[in-house]
């Protein structure tokens, strides 16, 4: 029996329930398809640590976990501690030196969940976003001088590498191709930004002389969002940069239900790194400690861990298990309009997964 090495990396809020529910669920797949088991580490890092340390996780952090098949993230984020701690210290701390440059963000309208766009059918909205997870806005390049005094200047400097904009681009390429309508929409703010986001388009040009076959188009961000909006059935894949993206997910997220729903994976497509799966959403302070958080978005990003191990058959019966839940409102948390709790939710997805048959 194949042993894959997991580490659980709850972190803060939220992120604890749902990591929990996470594992739960993928030990019960794992008990199900009888031919592989997960040997899983977890990880106290996090806000409470930092409390404690001085520091989100220990210094020798990342040797630990570099051998792993792969990491399950819940989120960072402390009510005690200012968020550019949390998120540099924990989730940018593992994802930039591990080089996790492909963030991608499938959004679909699962079934029994409903859309808030008034017309929108579940086959009209399935986006594949890939954010740019390693540069751009989020290079950490800038400074503040004569800090709490008038004369106070500071900078955050965007940097792109046209290396680091050819990897994504032809990672969104190649995954454009393998989706049936084969499209891709190119995102930029080229028209404002007009040295970094000018590389991209240039980049974009050149690349794709590469997949004859893939249909692309390019679009400014704020006309993107209204796109979003107005015509979700003529999007397939979009490509961003590491803001736009965050930013065009989240309200992904909220056009296909709920934030609460929606994944992610941190991929290190050339596999020198562990790779990194964890919801989109963050610590969400309003909700935690009360059992409603939605486990949804963290059992769809235990779909694309399991794909990325190889485990396509696991993968599959788990997305069916989570559409089979989804479908019943009796299993909708409070964020879908429900009256669910999280290991009501949690319960239904294992009991359909031992059910499944094929
Ligand atoms: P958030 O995603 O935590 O919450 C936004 C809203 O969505 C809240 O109303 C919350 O209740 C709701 N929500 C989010 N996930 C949900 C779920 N699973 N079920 C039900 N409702 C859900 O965003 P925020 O409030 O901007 O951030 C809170 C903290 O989390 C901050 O410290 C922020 O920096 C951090 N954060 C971390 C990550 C990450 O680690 N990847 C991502 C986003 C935010
Ligand atoms: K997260
Ligand atoms: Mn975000």
């Amino acid at each position: 029996m194949k042993t894959y090495k997991l580490a659980a990396i709850p972190g803060d809020g939220i992120g604890t329930e749902v990591v929990a529910a996470g594992v739960a669920v993928l030990d019960a797949l794992a008990a199900r398809d009888g031919g592989f088991q997960f040997a899983t580490d977890h990880y106290d890092w996090g806000g409470d640590y930092y409390l404690k340390h001085g520091r989100m996780m220990p210094e020798d952090g990342r040797d630990q976990i570099k051998n792993h098949d792969a990491i399950l993230f819940g989120s960072a984020g402390h009510p005690d501690i200012p968020d550019h701690i949390t998120l540099w210290g924990l989730r940018l701390a593992i994802c930039q030196p591990f080089d996790q440059y492909a963030n991608v963000r499938p959004t679909r309208v699962l079934p029994g969940i409903t859309s808030p766009l008034r017309s929108v059918e579940d086959k009209e909205l399935d986006w594949v976003i890939v954010r740019e997870n390693s540069e751009g806005e989020y290079a950490g390049v800038g400074g503040r001088v004569h800090q709490g005094s008038p004369l106070e200047a500071a900078t955050d400097v965007t940097m792109f590498t046209r290396a680091g904009v050819e990897r994504i681009m032809r990672y969104a390429f190649k995954l454009a191709q393998s989706r049936p309508r084969k499209l891709l929409t190119v995102v930029t703010k080229s028209n404002a930004q007009r040295h970094g986001m000018v590389m991209w388009d240039e980049v974009a040009v050149e690349i794709a002389k590469e997949f004859p076959h893939v249909t692309w188009d390019k679009m400014l961000v704020d006309a993107m969002t209204m796109r979003m909006v107005i015509k979700p059935e003529s999007i397939d894949t979009v490509v961003a940069t590491n803001l736009h993206a965050d930013i065009l997910s989240d309200l992904a997220a909220a056009l296909a239900g709920s934030l609460g729903i929606a994944p992610t994976a941190n991929l290190n497509p050339e596999r020198e790194f562990p790779s990194m799966f964890e919801p989109i959403h963050g610590s969400a302070f309003d909700i935690m400690g009360k059992g409603i958080a939605n486990p949804v978005g963290t059992f769809w990003s235990a779909v694309m861990l399991l794909e990325h191990l190889g485990e396509a058959n696991a993968a599959g019966r788990l997305m069916t298990a989570i559409e089979r839940v989804t479908a019943d409102p009796r299993y909708h948390t409070p964020d879908l309009g429900g009256e669910a709790r999280t290991d009501e939710v949690t319960e239904a997805v294992i009991d359909a997964i031992r059910g499944s048959n094929d």
